[in-house]
């Protein structure tokens, strides 16, 4: 039988999954594990190079898992865990950290942003921040990555060590390859939409939580900033109206109508109508993944047991590539 292709991802805990984490990556993942061995995981590791409050942190990164399971990745089907518990993230990060570069570090949009919004805790993991990320990838060989695309500068990055790496020691990696999905790739910030929508950024009235209440949610999507234009009307122009493009692209997404459909069921209605349609749109989306994952959050043995049997997995696999890894660049086996 012919071995299935390796798929891999995760998601920081460093704030509650959004609307945006759904519509970009997460909604991708259930298809993937039918055709891929996939592997998807807590990013605990990378949440700390912003300072987390532990309690916070903890119960994050178990919602977090419940999600997972809640959007439709099923245990059973594929490899769900959380980054710190399989440590050869951390040991393989260090060595590909002396195959990073200063200079393209220095480079990446991510730690320009995060430095310029944390000023007061540049700290180095911030920086080192994409040779942890080459390792997450690394350690499992897989053939795509899903990632956003602010991501792809960083998969860029790791393939640049990747190449670096086995030009001294053969082809001990595969170069790793970004998938980035078309539609939908990119949610914006309700408030701002030249910002992302963040998990911590952009305040609380930029996005939308999978966990908001219903009258949050419609409470936000009313808020939702549109355009100054006089010409108040649905239509799709990320350039001129990029508050409505972005409402239109999530509306897009969670029904399956294309845009044109969109401008004709809300021609000539202002968007006194559209803004509530797409707030409700998102309420049913996320009514059962709401209701599936407090299911889940109440057995706490149910998910211990999920994360476990993931870290044991990734271990084993992780392992492997660490060894050889080791033993390439001239460690002693114990
Ligand atoms: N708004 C978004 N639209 C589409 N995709 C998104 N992603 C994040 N926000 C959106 C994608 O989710 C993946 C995992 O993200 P991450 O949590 O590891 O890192 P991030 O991109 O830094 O996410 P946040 O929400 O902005 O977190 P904070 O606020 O902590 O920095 C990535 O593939 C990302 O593209």
């Amino acid at each position: 039988m012919e071995e299935k292709k390796i798929m891999l991802s995760g998601i920081k805990p460093s704030g509650d999954l959004t609307l945006g984490s759904y519509l970009g990556p997460l909604r991708h993942w259930p298809k993937m594990i039918e055709e891929y061995d996939c592997y998807y995981f807590m990013a605990d590791l990378h949440a700390i190079t912003v300072r987390q409050d532990p309690a916070a942190l903890r119960r994050r990164t178990l919602e977090q898992l419940a999600q997972y399971i809640a959007c439709g990745l099923d245990p059973e089907k594929c490899t769900l865990f959380i980054q710190s518990h399989v440590h050869q993230h951390a040991e393989l990060g260090w060595v590909l950290n002396c195959y990073a570069m200063f200079g393209e570090l220095s480079r990446m949009t991510q730690f320009k942003d995060k430095s310029a919004k944390n000023a007061d805790n540049i700290n180095g993991g911030l920086f080192t921040y994409p040779s942890l990320m080459a390792a997450d990838i690394l350690l499992y060989q897989p053939d795509f990555v899903p990632v956003g695309e602010d991501q792809k500068q960083h998969v860029e990055l790791a393939r640049n060590i990747v190449q670096r790496f086995n030009g001294v020691y053969g082809d001990v990696f595969k170069v790793p390859e970004p998938y980035i999905p078309k539609v939908g790739a990119r949610i914006m910030s309700l408030t701002n939409p030249a910002a992302k929508m963040s998990k911590s950024e952009n305040g609380d009235t930029g996005r939308v939580t999978l966990m908001d209440d219903p009258n949050v949610i419609m409470k936000q999507f009313k808020r939702a900033v549109t355009d100054s234009d006089t010409e108040k009307c649905v239509r799709y122009d990320p350039e001129n109206k990029p508050g409505v493009a972005n409402l239109m692209t999530i509306y897009a997404t969670v029904t399956g109508r294309s845009f044109a459909e969109i401008e004709r069921e809300f021609d000539g209605q202002g968007y006194g109508r559209f803004k509530p349609a797409v707030g409700e749109a998102v309420v049913e989306l996320l009514r059962p993944i709401q209701e599936e994952t407090r299911r889940i959050l109440a057995d706490k043995a149910y998910l211990e047991g999920v994360y476990r049997a993931g870290a044991e997995k990734a271990s084993y696999v992780a392992e492997r590539t660490l060894r050889k890894v080791y033993k390439k660049i001239g460690f002693i086996a114990r």
